[in-house]
């Protein structure tokens, strides 16, 4: 990991889950850090994560951690990012698109607009709008990682998910053309797909029904957030000349989006 020392990272959705647990193992790993997400208090909880994540690496390098309050989908705050970035913080090198959602499980028919448009303008709009930002500055500098959070419903559709899937679908087509047009260019380009991991997402999806929501892992063991933010710290961390195009990562007990074990 020390080819990330000293490196700047930006993790949209750094507010909870894998978003946060990323924020804190690039800290431990020498880096200074944009944290990005709605939750201003949220955020400023992860920075002082990080803070103390660094602080007990020991390592000089990196330390900077700076919150800032940012929705994806908002258009204009996108354009003015740059205006709330602290001057030491606005060479990227690494970009973690990683904000996003579902709610509910309705059927197509039953779907509420806004649920739709919403998913739609933060998975999918969110993400190619930042994208847009950071890869201009890559292609100037030559240099730059795109880490982008797809998902298993990215390969899979499944009843219950077809706006999240399309977003999700929508994610992997843009990632793969991206990396095939930045193949001239030392710029790498990275999709994760994660299967079950327990974080505030099925939280999220049940619109704050805890209860349904920890159901979804019931007799299995899920991943963590923790487990994601290892493959992107990876992912980060190899040489200049490998590029992990795409990890599926799911846990042990899951097979597919829908086939899973529960039990011992
Ligand atoms: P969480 O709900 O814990 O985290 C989602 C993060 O995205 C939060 O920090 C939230 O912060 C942020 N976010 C949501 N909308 C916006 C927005 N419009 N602008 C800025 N930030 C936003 O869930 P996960 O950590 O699990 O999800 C992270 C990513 O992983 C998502 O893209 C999700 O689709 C994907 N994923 C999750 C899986 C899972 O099983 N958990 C499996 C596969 C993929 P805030 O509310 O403060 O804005
Ligand atoms: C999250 C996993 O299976 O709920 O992307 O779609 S799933």
């Amino acid at each position: 990991a020390s080819r990330l020392l000293g490196k700047t990272v930006l993790i949209t959705g750094a507010s909870s889950g894998i978003g946060a647990a990323t924020a804190v193992l690039f800290a431990k790993a020498g880096t200074n850090i944009l944290l990005l997400a709605r939750r201003e208090d949220a955020l400023k909880s992860v920075q002082q994560a990080c803070v103390a994540a660094h602080k007990a690496s020991g390592l000089k390098e990196g330390g900077e951690f700076a919150p800032i309050q940012l929705d994806v989908s908002d258009k204009a705050a996108v354009a003015a990012l740059w205006s709330k970035v602290p001057g030491s913080l606005r060479q990227v090198d690494i970009l973690v698109n990683n904000a996003g959602y579902v709610v509910g499980r309705e059927h197509v028919g039953d779907i509420d607009e806004a649920v739709i448009e919403g998913m739609f303008a933060t998975n999918v709009l969110g993400l190619i709008g930042m994208t847009q930002l950071l890869v201009r500055d890559f292609k100037a500098r030559k240099s730059g990682h795109i880490i982008n959070i797809g998902s298993v419903a990215g390969r899979e559709p499944y009843v219950g998910g077809s706006i999240y899937t399309a977003t999700k679908h929508a994610v992997n087509a843009f990632t793969a053309s991206m990396m095939r047009e930045l193949v001239d260019t030392p710029i790498r380009v990275t999709e994760i797909q994660p299967g079950m991991v327990e974080t505030e997402f099925s939280i999220v999806r049940f619109r704050g029904d805890t209860s349904t929501a920890k159901s979804v892992y019931a007799g299995l063991e899920p991943l963590t957030g923790e487990d994601i933010a290892e493959e992107i710290v990876w992912a980060a961390s190899r040489p200049p000349h490998v590029n992990i195009a795409e990890v599926l990562v799911f846990p042990v007990q899951q097979a597919s989006a829908t086939i899973v074990h529960r039990g011992p």
